[in-house]
């Protein structure tokens, strides 16, 4: 299944109902006077963040989504029904556009929240409404007014504390697999990970954060080569990012994390100015030698962590460290 996080769509509010021109008509009344009833009002778009959604992919096959119409208002003064709302639920981090002007409407970050996209027409008045006492006759009734039609562009931005950064097969997703209950898909080949995953890793004492994987970044992502940046807007509202690099690349290595960095800077200034902690991983394969010159290399850095998601090695002092930084960011 795609993962699908941006997504077009139209929508439009219900018509309101027309009014109804009647007058009663009853046996020994010469004069029944007008009984025309009002419309309903037309059904409204709203759009509402929930926890049980995951992807906008059900929207890919509902490009138009209407709403409910009023119902036309009848004699005896019958007002007609509202028409029924339209609830589009989206994954909680969904932000809406307005597709054509590319204008931010609202960001839907919360579970239940609710936002009115489009408001449905205003009910007709029925001939009853317009009676007064220089018109009691009055033919006079109004139509129901349209429901309100806009163009979107819905886009899912991931909800993390801490998003890991890295070339594929850097060991994104096997640190994901053992920091958390999260079970992505792990292997030897780049490109494992094709969607963004989220776990939620516990740090004890009833403190935990959210940790994103998003799949690997190759030099001109930004451009759109690889999987391209689309991935990167997810890291966008992370406070910190854990930059993976495969210990045993040595020299390679480094010059991948120069690579990362310029599509960062790329992809936009926001992302290159946040906190990022360098994660050397698979330290197990490294012989004593190796990890010790790389201890030595990295000395002046400041938050330099070199792990192993197969031993473990490592995890205990990042995992602490996260606590720290969660802590002193609260
Ligand atoms: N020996 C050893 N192998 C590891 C370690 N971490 C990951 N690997 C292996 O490295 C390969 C890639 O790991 P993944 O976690 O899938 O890497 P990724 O960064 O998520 O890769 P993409 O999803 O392709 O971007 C797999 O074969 C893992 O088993 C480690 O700490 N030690
Ligand atoms: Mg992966």
């Amino acid at each position: 299944m795609r993962f699908l996080d941006e997504v077009k769509i139209r929508v439009i509010a219900g018509k309101g109902g027309n009014g109804c021109m009647s007058f009663r008509r009853e046996k020994f009344i010469a004069f029944g006077g007008p009984d025309g009833g009002n419309g309903g009002k037309g059904g409204d778009i709203i759009l509402e963040a929930s926890t049980e959604r995951h992807t906008l992919m059900d929207l890919r096959y509902r490009s138009i989504i209407k709403a409910g119409s009023g119902q036309h208002g009848g004699s005896s003064q019958l007002t007609g029904a509202q028409g029924v709302d339209e609830i589009i639920y989206v994954p909680v981090g969904t932000l809406i556009y307005i597709d054509e002007t590319d204008e931010f409407i609202v960001d839907l970050n919360e579970h239940q929240k609710r936002f009115v996209i489009a408001k449905g027409g205003q009910a007709g008045f029925g001939n009853a409404h317009f009676k007064s006492s220089t018109n009691r006759a009055p033919r006079k009734f109004t139509k129901g007014g349209l429901g309100e039609e806009v163009h979107l562009r819905l886009e899912l931005r991931l909800l993390a504390d801490v998003g890991l950064l890295g070339c594929p097969n850097a060991g994104k997703s096997s640190l994901l697999s053992v920091f958390s209950s999260a079970k992505p898909k792990i292997a030897d080949y780049p490109f494992t990970t094709l969607k963004p995953q989220l776990g939620v890793v516990d740090l004890g004492e009833m403190q935990s954060l959210v940790v994103a994987d998003i799949p690997g970044l190759i030099e001109h992502a930004a451009e759109g080569v690889g999987l391209g940046n689309q991935f990167l807007r997810h890291l966008s509202r992370c406070g910190l990012l854990l930059h993976l690099i495969d210990s045993t690349e040595g020299v390679e290595g480094l010059s991948n994390k120069i690579m990362i960095e310029k599509e960062l800077k790329e992809y936009g200034s926001d992302l290159y100015q946040k906190e990022r902690w360098l994660v050397l991983t698979k330290v197990d394969l490294l012989s004593a030698e190796e990890k010790a010159l790389l201890v030595k290399e990295t000395q002046s850095m400041k938050n330099v962590f070199l792990i192993s998601s197969i031993t473990r090695d490592g995890l205990t002092t990042l995992k602490n460290a996260l606590r720290q930084y969660m802590c002193s960011n609260d």
